[in-house]
Order: structure tokens, then C-alpha cells, then sequence
């Protein structure tokens, strides 16, 4: 038989996972919808570790599976700004990514245009816990506890004409923080994009923090999307633009390879990678593949989205 042991846990995780299901607990006892306090500079100011986010409401939304160890969460990542190797962002992008201040405008077909600053978009609305599985196109998963908000409630501050069809997220490409923006990887900035309505689920997150601190730079702070039954690409890190616009955006993967990325990136274990099956995965920690879900698990809450669309052509 063949025991693999627990290579991803440090000592040093085991207690912050403690740490967090102690939170998690006392939250629950608390009950949802607590408010958000004491934000603001402060929360940046602190001299070591990642200041804490909370109150945080627990999510209905929320899977119920075990989470993956933080020490995976933040040591195996992409994040091509700061190199094509997964233990590359971990290396390279805490103390080079500055991450306050920060801000990120929101403009377009919108009838309400702003630049929000990372602090008033931490107050925009009562932050979430949001256990949500990630699963990335090459075949690996994670299940993360964010902290964020739903792009829906940004959304509806700002108000989209009716010309408004799909949203552009892009993200930071500063060649001064990211070494990785300096070699032609992929075209810079990175974008992704969504159809207006997919924006506006409510699955579709934006997220601060994960494990109840502020995120750390190598997964995207101080502000990424997450949306949960779509490829991990989907989830744009460290966003400072949000457009909204009537034609489909020219999102990144899809330029750097239109037969292996489409737009949609459906989590779809029906619809192979030209270079791989998508049937199964392997979720980070364990060893055995495990079938990989449509739409990751979230049909019942997103299937009616593309209800008439082939999903083959439109992968
Ligand atoms: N700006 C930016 N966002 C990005 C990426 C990237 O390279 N740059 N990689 C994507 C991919 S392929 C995945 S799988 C997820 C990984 O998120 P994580 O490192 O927080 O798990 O981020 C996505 N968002
Ligand atoms: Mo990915």
C-alpha cells in the first residue's frame, strides 16, 4: 500500500486552520450578518501577518467540503505577473506587490462611473465567508475560504446602461512590482471578462481575503474575482479596471490560445482540452483523481445562464 504523507501542512498551518475553524464556529454562534467594523488604513498598517477581516456573515453558498490547507492556498498558484512556476507568485509577489493604496475604476456603459478605493470597496457591503471549490483548467482543485462580497452589489451602485452586454475586468501590469510582465508570457495587462448576467450572479464573488485575512499578493490582493463553477483563469487577480461594455471583451487566454481557452470557461468535464481530459481532477493534498463536476459542482445555480447555448462550441 502506499501512504503519501501530509506534505502540505506545516506545524505552522495546522494552528492558523485551528485558529480559523475557532473563528469559523464562534461566527457561526454569532449568526450571519454582522456588521463590518474598524476598516479602513488600519488594516494595511499592521506590522506583520495579514490583519484579520471581520465580522464576517456565513454563506449559504458556502460547500461543505474540507478545505484545503492554507499553506497549498498560497504556496501553489498562477499568477503570471510574477512567473509561470507555481511556487513563483509565492516567492516573488509579497514585499514587491503594493497593494495599498489602491484603486480600481469602474466606468464604461454605466451611468454612475467611480474610482473606488480599495478601503470604500472593503465597505461597499457586509463581507462573506464563501467556502468555494477552484478549480483550474490544468486539471488541479482547491477549496478556499474567501472573504468578499458579490460583484452584483458593485454592480447595482453603479447601474449599467442598456447598452452594457459584458464586463471587462483588468488587472495591474506594472513591470516595476512584476518581473513576470517584463518577458512576453502572455499579452499584458491580463483580462477576463464575463456576460453581464453571469457578472451579476450571485455566486460570482469579489474577493478581499481568504482564511479571514486580507489576501495575501500571491492570490491576488488586494481585489480579484472568483467565480466558482468557471476555470480558475476566469478569476482575475488584482484588478484595477472594471468596464462595462456591449461587445464580448478580448480576454487573455483566449488570445494566447483560441482553440484550448474559450470565453466561457464553463467548468465542463464533457468538453476535453485539446491537450487533456477534463473528466477528473486532483484535488491539492490528496492523491487519487476525483470526477470533475459540470459547472464544478454549481449547476443547480448557474445551468439556467446558458440554457439554449451548445456548450461545446461555446466552451
Ligand atoms: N492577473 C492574473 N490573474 C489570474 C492569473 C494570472 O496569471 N494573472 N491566473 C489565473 C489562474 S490560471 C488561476 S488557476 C487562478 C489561481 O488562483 P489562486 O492562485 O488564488 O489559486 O488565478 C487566475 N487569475
Ligand atoms: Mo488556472
Amino acid at each position: 500500500m502506499l501512504i503519501r504523507p501530509p506534505a502540505d501542512i506545516l506545524p505552522s498551518e495546522i494552528t492558523s486552520q485551528a485558529l480559523f475553524l475557532q473563528r469559523r464556529r464562534l461566527l457561526q454562534s454569532l449568526g450571519a450578518g454582522a456588521a463590518l467594523a474598524g476598516l479602513g488604513q488600519d488594516l494595511w498598517a499592521a506590522p506583520e501577518g495579514r490583519p484579520t477581516l471581520g465580522p464576517l456573515s456565513a454563506s449559504p453558498y458556502s460547500s461543505q467540503e474540507k478545505t484545503t490547507p492554507l499553506a497549498s492556498v498560497t504556496s501553489y498558484n498562477n499568477f503570471y505577473e510574477f512567473g509561470s512556476a507555481k511556487e513563483d507568485p509565492a516567492r516573488q509577489a509579497p514585499g514587491r506587490l503594493k497593494t495599498h493604496p489602491w484603486s480600481v475604476a469602474v466606468e464604461g456603459e454605466v451611468k454612475h462611473p467611480r474610482v473606488y478605493d480599495i478601503d470604500s470597496l472593503l465597505k461597499l457591503a457586509p463581507l462573506e465567508e464563501r467556502i468555494y471549490r477552484l478549480r483550474c483548467v490544468e486539471g488541479w482543485s482547491m477549496v478556499i475560504p474567501w472573504v468578499g462580497f458579490p460583484l452584483a452589489e458593485l454592480i447595482r451602485r453603479v447601474e449599467p446602461t442598456g447598452n452594457a452586454k459584458y464586463v471587462e475586468f483588468v488587472t495591474l501590469a506594472d513591470p516595476a512590482q512584476m518581473p513576470g510582465v517584463r518577458s512576453p508570457l502572455l499579452e499584458w495587462p491580463y483580462v477576463e471578462g464575463l456576460r453581464l448576467d453571469e457578472a451579476r450572479h450571485p455566486l460570482t464573488l469579489l474577493a478581499v481575503g481568504l482564511y479571514g485575512e486580507v489576501l495575501p499578493a500571491q492570490n491576488g490582493a488586494p481585489i480579484r474575482l472568483v467565480v466558482p463553477w468557471k476555470y480558475g483563469f476566469k478569476s482575475a487577480k488584482s484588478i484595477v479596471r472594471i468596464r462595462f461594455v456591449a461587445e464580448q471583451p478580448r480576454t487573455t487566454w483566449v488570445k494566447a490560445g483560441p482553440s484550448e481557452y474559450g470565453f466561457y470557461s464553463n467548468v465542463n468535464p464533457a468538453v476535453d482540452h485539446p491537450r487533456w481530459s477534463q473528466a477528473t481532477e486532483r484535488r491539492i493534498g490528496e492523491f487519487r483523481k476525483r470526477p470533475t463536476l459540470p459547472f464544478n459542482g454549481y449547476a443547480e445555480q448557474v445551468a439556467d445562464l446558458y440554457r439554449g447555448m451548445d456548450l461545446r462550441r461555446f466552451f
